[in-house]
């Protein structure tokens, strides 16, 4: 049994126990370090574990969307459908929990509540506490490693009147495990992003009457989702590693397709057409890789917006519901897309009715309902679809404090600060997987986490081998890094739409693109370097 650095309980304190945590957790263990894992959840999974709500459905491939890290846990797993339903994904997870034995070294139905770097002996005190009031406990360790994942501090927006409503009301970031029957009730769904547009179908499918309240439509891409072949899956057990190394070369961390270099000016409209079309007709996030320019270039994004309006108002039969069901005030790709399965086609039921709450604005909620534009929706519940405080809220949601007690949370007001998205200045010892400045939520996470898990995990290696016991961003890198990020941020369309990306979904969050837009690709090769040259950026103390 691995026993911890002097003075600690534990070399690594990991906060979060979804893919990122029990990747984490498995590296540290083969590096022999003491490692515990604190998980507020009753299970592993993270976002799989608590998104349950119906429909919730992965946008990413499922032969992609898998650790690569090891041989015999693909070969023991078997996806059933081109895109994952969120109970296989999580039976995925506990397949892997069980194969890894993981779950020894995890403490459950905990949550990490503040972390403390403690100077003189360079160790984090990290205090728990179970979630149901029964206590908390004190640990202190080397190295404390954010692994909360990027969307999982679900919100509610502080409607008035929001606890008056006497019926049951549900958050899709935090839905009941035993499911939610509706049938025969009248259902109010705030939201239209991604678990809105997954879920919205099913609920419909169910209720006798939708009321579906929406701020901003938003582009929706077919899903085209259909069972997995057999040769496909045998193919993909082949070529996964192979194919990994690939994503890690790709700018969003997927190779299922290619994106056409050529700038829609370049091509002949005819040319131009029959590609939108094709991958249109594929499904998925292929459409964005159209042609070069997209995500850059306002003219080039006017031609795939426009053409995926064009297909989106095939799907709708009323015509009232067209102008309003079509999104018109950002460019596409800005906003996360949305994968839709017979989404817009929900909205031609009768029972089904949108209330645009940008003309018709919520007012309150009442002990029966929803209040909007001076009307009264009544419903029996309420299904609030409305995103997460996204890439810091789950990090900030702990009391962190660094060196001289400074505030992670202070830190960050005006936006986050990092470098590289791994590590921040004044916060020795303390990493983030997928943290903001990283690719993160503009690629495959799985991959994204991957390469954040190995590069910590290296740099852990070579700290211990050193005897070096801390490493720290230094400022001026963190600076140069931020300033960075902002820049090539600002050279693509992202800015111009209030997205959960910028912050712009929580009042009051200082508007800032979160992510790094450069490419996981880049992006790797930076942090590559950073590693090859003794971590350079980063100050080593003994
Ligand atoms: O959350 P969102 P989400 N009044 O923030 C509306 C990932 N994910 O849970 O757009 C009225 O996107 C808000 O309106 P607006 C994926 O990365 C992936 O759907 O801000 N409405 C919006 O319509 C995704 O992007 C998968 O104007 C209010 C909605 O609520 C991310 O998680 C599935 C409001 C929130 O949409 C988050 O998705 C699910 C207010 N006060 C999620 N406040 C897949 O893999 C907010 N809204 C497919």
């Amino acid at each position: 049994m691995a026993t911890a650095v002097k003075g600690a309980d534990y070399d690594v304190v990991i906060v979060g126990a979804g893919f990122a945590g029990m990747y984490m957790l498995h590296k540290l263990r083969g590096l022999g370090q003491k490692v515990r894992v604190i998980e507020a959840g009753d299970g592993v999974g993270g976002t799989w574990y608590w998104n349950r709500y119906p429909g919730a459905r992965c946008d990413v491939e499922s032969l992609e969307y898998q650790y690569a890290f090891s041989d015999d846990i693909q070969k023991g797993w078997k996806w059933s459908e081109r895109y994952s339903a969120q109970p296989e994904i999580l039976r995925y997870q506990n397949y892997v929990a069980d194969k890894l034995d993981l779950r020894k070294d995890i403490t459950f139905s905990t949550r990490v509540t503040s972390a403390t770097y403690n100077e003189p002996n360079a160790l984090w005190t990290i205090k728990t506490h179970k979630v149901d009031g029964s206590g908390g406990d004190t640990l202190q360790a080397r190295f404390c490693i954010m692994a909360t994942g990027c969307l999982s501090a679900a919100r509610v927006p502080d409607f008035k009147g929001k606890d008056d409503f006497k019926g049951p009301t549900y958050h899709t970031g935090g839905w009941p495990h035993e499911g939610v029957d509706f049938t025969g009730l009248k259902v109010g769904v705030i939201g239209t992003g991604s678990s809105g547009v997954q879920s919205i179908p099913i609920i419909a499918s169910q209720a006798d009457h939708v009321t579906v309240f929406q701020r901003t439509a938003n582009f929706t891409l077919p899903a085209c989702n259909r069972p997995l072949k057999e040769e496909e899956i045998a193919r993909s057990k082949e070529i996964l590693l192979e194919n990994r190394q690939q994503a890690l070369k790709a700018p969003a961390g997927i190779t299922c397709f290619k994106y056409n270099k050529k700038l829609a000016a370049e091509m002949l409209p005819e040319d131009l057409q029959k590609e939108l079309q094709d991958r249109w007709e594929l499904g998925g996030f292929a459409f964005l890789g159209a042609f070069g320019g997209v995500m850059t270039e306002k003219k080039s994004n006017d031609y795939a917006a426009d053409y995926a309006r064009s297909r989106m108002a095939a799907s709708i039969k009323k015509p009232e519901l067209v102008e309003k069901l079509l999104p018109n005030d950002h460019p596409i790709g800005v906003k996360r897309l949305c994968l839709d399965t017979n989404y817009l086609e929900t909205f031609n039921d009768d029972h089904v009715e949108l209330i645009d709450v940008r003309e018709n604005p919520i007012e309150r909620i009442t002990e029966k309902g929803i209040v909007a534009g001076g009307k009264e929706y009544e419903v029996d519940a309420i299904v609030f679809a409305t995103g997460f405080d996204a890439m810091t809220g789950a990090i900030t949601s702990v009391d962190i404090a660094g060196r001289k007690g400074e505030k992670l949370k202070e830190k960050w007001a005006a936006g986050p600060r990092t470098y590289l998205g791994l590590g921040s200045a004044g916060f020795p010892n303390l990493f983030f997987i997928t943290g903001p400045g990283s690719p993160s939520v503009l690629t495959n996470m799985i991959v994204s986490i991957e390469q954040h898990v190995d590069w910590i995990t290296d740099c852990i290696a070579r700290l211990t081998k050193g005897n070096i016991r801390s490493i720290e961003a230094n400022r001026d890198a963190e600076d140069e890094w931020v300033a960075h990020v902002n820049e090539v941020a600002s050279m693509t369309l992202y800015p111009q739409a209030n997205s959960w990306y910028m912050g712009a979904n929580i009042p009051g969050k200082t508007q800032v693109f979160m992510p790094y837009p450069g490419g996981l690709d880049l992006y790797g090769q930076k942090i590559a370097e950073v590693a090859g040259a003794d971590y350079a950026g980063f100050e080593l103390g003994a």
